[in-house]
């Protein structure tokens, strides 16, 4: 392969997408919407940027620069002109993603095994566990992709397995990417700004199957998953494995009297199963009782690491060392004879939903609110409503929260806090004073943090500090999780 190639999209995947380009000895023109922000390191600062905020244009500009290889950046959207106008002049077009694929196949890194997570919710935590096994068992892994390591940064590295984060963005441009294993944890709406439609954004995730060499992980539950499965074009020999919460048939992983079990990579399988890690191996990461959500990603982590040869041992280990980024879920304290969990992350009605649902009844204090984008509540108050003993709603507009608790949970405490100076101390104490000893501490607002904070992990740290302070308070000044 000769000739220029063009790059869309100047952010952290096109300009990464460059630099193994330029050390490759490639040409390299950069096209973007915007001005570009901050400057690029030196190995591509001779790239030259065409800025052009109309997309029909820059599409043109493109082409016009005739570049024989056109790589997009996972923010370009599926209905952008340049796809159809790079298909009519016959200019391949690849995301970064399959960028990265193409030149570790071609270089000497070519074999090295990819484990390739993608779905809605639990890409995240199921990479970071997946890193964790891995680490546990000896490799030297690198959790890459849509977790904020673009993929061309590491081609080059020595990492002997690369644990992948994909999302339905990057996934859209995926052609001859062959995990060794993949899954799809769920499919629920999501980015339809970019995908137009539901069907369009599912059959992106369907992506993550195709080429898998040794075994397609999904959620035996899900019938639309297990579809993808099903119509995936894998290399033959490449297994299904279903997860689920509960014993396993043949096949599969699952959950038995607080086990995570394994009957699917080992030889009696029709007999017997093996136990890989407990329950219990999650505590440290997420209190006494990890939700259903949780497991699964446990689940997954635990298949994907075994299809790439993992000895069990490692399984369990793995687990209990992770500990999640800051703000999924995460316990931050166990203060004030309460468990005190950040999940800051859960920013729409479907995370929070996720997040409250281990917690037994009437026990989770529920922290919600902030900016609610347009959303309706209604659905996620009645869903989680046997959970709670009492709601504190923060944001700047309460409004479509308190009507929500209003109908769906009529009988359940509500405090409101607004945004007066040292507010978020004020919503741990509250927290408090809704409480009874041993209930869980939930900050899952299901909105946006931007009418307040930067961004969700600001919020999450304000929340932190909070709980900080007040195990000061009660004499607990170390409130380890
Ligand atoms: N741009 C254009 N034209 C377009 C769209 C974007 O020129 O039509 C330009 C923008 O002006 C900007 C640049 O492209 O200068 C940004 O590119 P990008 O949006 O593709 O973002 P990157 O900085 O390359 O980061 C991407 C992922 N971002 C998105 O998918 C939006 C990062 O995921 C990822 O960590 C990174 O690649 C490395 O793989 C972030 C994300 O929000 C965390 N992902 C979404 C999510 O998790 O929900 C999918």
């Amino acid at each position: 392969m000769t000739g220029p190639v063009a790059v869309i999209g100047w952010g952290s995947s096109g300009r990464s997408a460059a630099r193994a380009l330029v050390d490759r000895g490639r040409e390299v023109v950069a096209f973007d919407s915007r001005e570009p922000s901050g400057p690029a390191d030196a190995a591509i600062a001779s790239v030259p940027v065409v800025v052009e905020p109309d997309a029909e244009r820059m599409a043109d500009l493109v082409v016009e620069a005739a570049p024989n290889l056109v790589v997009v950046s996972p923010g370009v959207p599926a209905r952008s002109p340049v796809f159809a106008r790079c298909a009519a002049a016959g200019i391949d077009v690849w995301g970064e993603v399959e960028l990265a694929w193409r030149l570790q196949e071609d270089g000497p890194h070519a074999g090295r095994p990819w484990l390739v997570v993608t779905g809605t919710n639990g890409k995240t935590t199921t990479v970071g566990m997946l890193g964790s096994i891995l680490r546990a068992a000896g490799e030297e892994v690198l959790e890459v992709g849509n977790i904020g390591t673009p993929i061309t940064r590491a081609i080059d590295s020595d990492a002997s397995v690369f644990a992948v984060e994909l999302s339905s963005f990057q996934l859209h441009t995926c052609r001859t990417v062959s995990p060794r294993a993949s899954v799809c944890l769920n499919v629920d709406a999501d980015h339809l700004d970019w995908h137009s439609t539901v069907e369009a954004y599912a059959a992106d995730k369907a992506r993550v199957y195709e080429n898998t060499r040794v075994a397609c992980v999904y959620p035996a539950h899900d019938r639309r998953v297990e579809a993808m499965v099903e119509g995936a074009d894998v290399v033959e020999g490449a297994r299904a494995i279903g997860i689920a919460l509960d014993a396993p048939a043949v096949s599969m992983l699952g959950v038995v009297e607080g086990m995570i079990v394994d009957r699917a990579f080992i030889e009696d399988r029709r007999t017997s199963a093996l136990r890989l890690a407990d329950l219990t191996d999650l505590e440290g990461a997420y209190g006494p009782r990890p939700t259903p959500a949780v497991v699964m990603d446990a689940l997954a982590a635990a298949a994907l690491a075994r299809a790439h040869g993992v000895a069990p041992e490692a399984v369990e280990e793995g687990l209990r060392a992770f500990r999640p980024s800051g703000h999924r879920r995460a316990v931050v304290a166990r203060a004030a004879d309460l468990t005190w969990i950040d999940d800051s992350k859960a920013t729409n009605a479907h995370a929070a939903a996720a997040s409250l649902a281990g917690i037994p009844d009437a026990t989770a204090v529920w922290i919600f609110g902030g900016d609610a984008k347009g959303q309706d509540f209604t659905g996620l108050v009645e869903r989680v409503a046997p959970r709670l003993r009492g709601v504190v709603v923060i944001g700047e507009d309460r409004a479509p929260q308190l009507a929500a608790l209003a109908s769906g949970a009529p009988r359940v405490p509500v405090v409101e806090v607004d945004g007066h100076e040292d507010w978020m101390f004020s919503v741990v104490n509250e927290a408090v004073a809704l409480s009874r000893p041993g209930d869980t501490v939930v900050l899952a607002p299901a909105c946006a943090s931007w009418d307040q904070f930067d961004d969700y992990g600001q919020r999450g740290d304000a929340f932190a500090d909070a709980v900080r302070r007040l195990a000061e308070q009660w004499g607990e000044p170390h409130a380890p999780a």
